[in-house]
């Protein structure tokens, strides 16, 4: 029986976790048997000059144990980053579903949350263009819930099958291993072009839901149709939806690709320090509810995956929110080791027969069989139930349950015929009673079929701006398709979505127009455009361009307004220390022109200095010009206001300076609140 077991009680996952966790610093070192170690940068040899001896248990031990540090990464979602927080619903959900976690509003659930992209290998950047993983591990009294989900409601796929092709189109081009982490070459688009099932997910990664500003400003989308089952039996069709508190925001493709560059992993730092600075990301559980007798009554059908639920025709009903509150302690044990499976459901949440999730269903526990290397991996701390479990399975690579007693089979007399199943009243899960009446085909039905029209819905319902970068997506994206073949198949394609996408397009990529009319399909859910979701300047990064002697008064009054509101400001001049005011205040520097860049900040304030030498100038003005091409708020006082390109930037939409400190101060909030000013003219 596991600790756990004995206790027999559910524990928080913290506590739990305290259990397994050790702390070196201040001990002893000692080999992994407990034996004290006297030395440890000699390995044993004979005589000073001499060989190394094959007796030194110590040398063999640490050598041995770091050749097997690696274990394979995940083969999609390889680069992730986590954190733990807890989930609290904001009314029962008892109509719906007996979910123990959904009913009670005072009560709290841990969970653990690991985002990724898709494509790449662990190390590769956090901007490629990419469907976002969003992975929540509900630890529930009731064991274990995985809503394991994308940032983008659809799938380029309906059908299971196909997943090892479509990941083979995607991955680096097997025989030279090149690109890495990005969907811009043959293979992909020649994948997409002869499988149209993917032109709904292929709009939404060529459109700025590809390349989130955070983490913490991304929805999520548990993709497929499940069920919510209630305490009668009564079920009904359900799409998960999480809803970021902070909105749904992006950058933009140039800054994506120079981020990369920059600081691979800025979606992982600013996740780490927003949970560090006490600013929890938070988002709404929302719920899409179809009852069963409804399965039918829209114009797509509810089971394929490469279709949404217009949030406008069926409302998220939001009930509840999750806060994510505390960083991992240790990478490997606890983002590298957990494991997440779609088929982790608690009673009162099923499956439909969405022949993607039937597929993932097998899929997830099978990967982890060779990533953790055996059964046993539901033993490792993170992956725990917090509720005790007891069953017959035994033995296996990497055991730690230590089972007393014969028995380990069922049915039996020596234990009392124990563990037994429960009865439904007990808790015990019991499938959906859906009546199946089939013959065994392999086949997609018939309303599997229309592969555009929400691709359609999809363009319709874009800003300006975003239909922009859309058409400069796929711009970019077949710009780097050799095969002209391939590039015309897809501008082709895309004819059936929008004429007016594709004849952009084909222009960019030299080659022929579709032919056709446009589908005249004018239906929009405003609901998919992120230009309609909340703005707020809370955790907007500002970048202070200041030197020495900079005007006192004026800066702290305006540092101290913006963080009233929550936006972070961050020094930065032409190298670290302290920078002197002239009112005798200090600042102390947090970056330097090597080591930040514009692509890393929501915003410049530009302040200057009154010593600042002609480098520092021209360093500044770059750093400001870049800032303003990617359309983003831009102050300035005093010595600042010559670091500005006022040929350019005068009167310019989000570049604000003159006026009273006050004035200036609140225009410049209301700016930043604003994110970014599509209306420039950039040149
Ligand atoms: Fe996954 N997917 N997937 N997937 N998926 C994996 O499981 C798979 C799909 C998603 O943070 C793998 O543990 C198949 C849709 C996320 O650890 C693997 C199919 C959605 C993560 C796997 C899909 C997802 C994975 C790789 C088509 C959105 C990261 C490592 C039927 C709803 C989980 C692993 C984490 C990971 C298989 C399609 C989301 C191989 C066969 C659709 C967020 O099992």
């Amino acid at each position: 029986m596991s600790e756990d077991a004995k206790v027999n009680k559910n524990q928080s996952k913290k506590e739990q976790l305290e259990k397994f966790t050790t702390d070196d610093r201040g001990k002893k070192m000692t080999t992994n048997q407990g034996l004290k170690v006297s030395e440890d940068e000699f390995s044993l040899k004979a005589g000073e000059r001499g060989p190394t001896l094959m007796e030194d248990f110590h040398f063999r031990e640490k050598m041995t144990h770091f050749d097997h540090e690696r274990i394979p990464e995940r083969i999609v979602h390889a680069r992730g980053f986590a954190a733990h927080g807890e989930f609290q619903v904001y009314e029962s959900m008892k109509e719906y579903t007996k979910a123990g976690f959904l009913q009670d509003p005072s009560k709290k659930t841990d969970v653990f949350v690991r985002f990724s992209t898709v494509a790449g290998s662990r190390g590769s950047g956090d901007l490629a263009r990419d469907a976002r993983g969003f992975s929540t591990k509900f630890y529930t009294e009731e064991g274990n819930y995985d809503l394991v989900g994308n940032n983008i409601p659809v799938f380029f796929i309906q059908d299971a099958i196909k997943f090892p092709d479509l990941i083979h189109a995607v991955k680096p081009e097997p025989h030279n291993e090149i690109p890495q982490a990005a969907s811009a070459h043959d293979t992909f688009w020649d994948f997409v072009a002869n499988n149209q099932e993917s032109a709904h997910m292929v709009m939404w990664t060529m459109s700025d839901r590809a390349i989130p500003r955070s983490y913490r400003m991304m929805e999520g989308f548990g993709v497929h149709t499940f069920r919510f089952v209630n305490e009668q039996g009564v079920s009904h069709f359900v799409k998960f939806h999480w809803k970021p508190v902070l909105g749904t925001h992006s950058v933009i493709w140039d800054e994506a690709q120079k981020v990369n560059g920059k600081n691979p992993d800025f979606h992982r730092l600013d996740l780490w320090e927003a949970i560090e600075n006490g600013d929890y990301p938070e988002y709404e559980l929302g719920v899409q509810i179809i009852s069963n007798e409804d399965e039918f009554s829209q114009e797509f059908d509810i089971l394929d995956p490469t279709k949404i639920w217009p949030e406008e025709d069926i409302p998220v009903k939001i009930i509840g929110k999750m806060t994510l509150n505390r960083n991992v302690e240790n990478y490997f044990a606890e983002t590298e080791q957990v494991a997440f499976h779609p088929g982790h459901v608690v009673p009162g949440i099923d499956f439909s027969n969405d022949p993607l999730l039937q597929g993932r269903l097998f899929s997830y526990t099978d990967t982890q069989l060779l990533r953790l290397g055996g059964p046993n991996f539901h033993e490792l701390p993170i992956n725990r139930p917090v509720c005790p479990f007891f069953n017959n399975q035994r033995d296996g690579f990497g055991r730690q349950t230590i089972n007393r007693g014969k028995v380990s089979y069922h049915k039996n007399s020596l234990a009392d015929n124990t563990p037994e199943p429960a009865s439904k009243e007990e808790g015990g899960f019991e499938h959906y009673h859906e009546k199946i009446d089939a013959h065994k085909v392999r086949a997609r039905s018939e309303s599997f079929k229309d592969h555009f029209t929400q691709a359609t819905l999809f363009w319709n319902s874009m800003s300006k701006p975003e239909k922009d970068h859309l058409i400069e997506a796929f711009s970019f994206e077949l710009g780097k398709v050799e095969s002209k073949s391939v590039r015309q198949q897809v501008v082709d394609m895309f004819g059936n979505v929008s004429m007016e996408l594709a004849t952009n397009f084909a222009d960019a990529i030299g080659v022929n127009p579709p032919e056709g009319e446009d589908t005249g399909y004018t239906k929009s859910s405003p609901a998919l455009s992120q230009e309609n979701s909340v703005k707020k300047p809370d955790t907007r990064k500002v970048v202070v361009i200041i030197g020495q002697n900079y005007s006192g008064a004026e800066v702290n009054y305006v540092l101290k307004e913006l963080k009233k509101k929550g936006v972070q400001p961050e020094i930065l001049s032409n190298k670290k220390g302290m920078l002197q005011g002239s009112d005798g205040s200090e600042l102390e520097v947090d970056h330097t022109f090597l080591t930040a860049d514009s692509v890393l900040f929501d915003a410049v304030y530009a302040v200057g200095g009154s010593e600042e030498d002609k480098k520092f100038f021209k360093q500044a003005a770059l750093f400001i010009h870049e800032a303003y091409s990617h359309f983003k708020p831009i102050g300035a006082t005093q010595e600042g206001r010559p670091l500005l390109h006022l040929d350019e930037m005068e009167d310019a939409p989000g570049v604000i300076y003159g006026g009273e400190i006050e004035e200036f101060t609140d225009r410049f909030i209301e700016a930043i609140a604003a994110h970014r000013f599509w209306e420039r003219e950039v040149v």
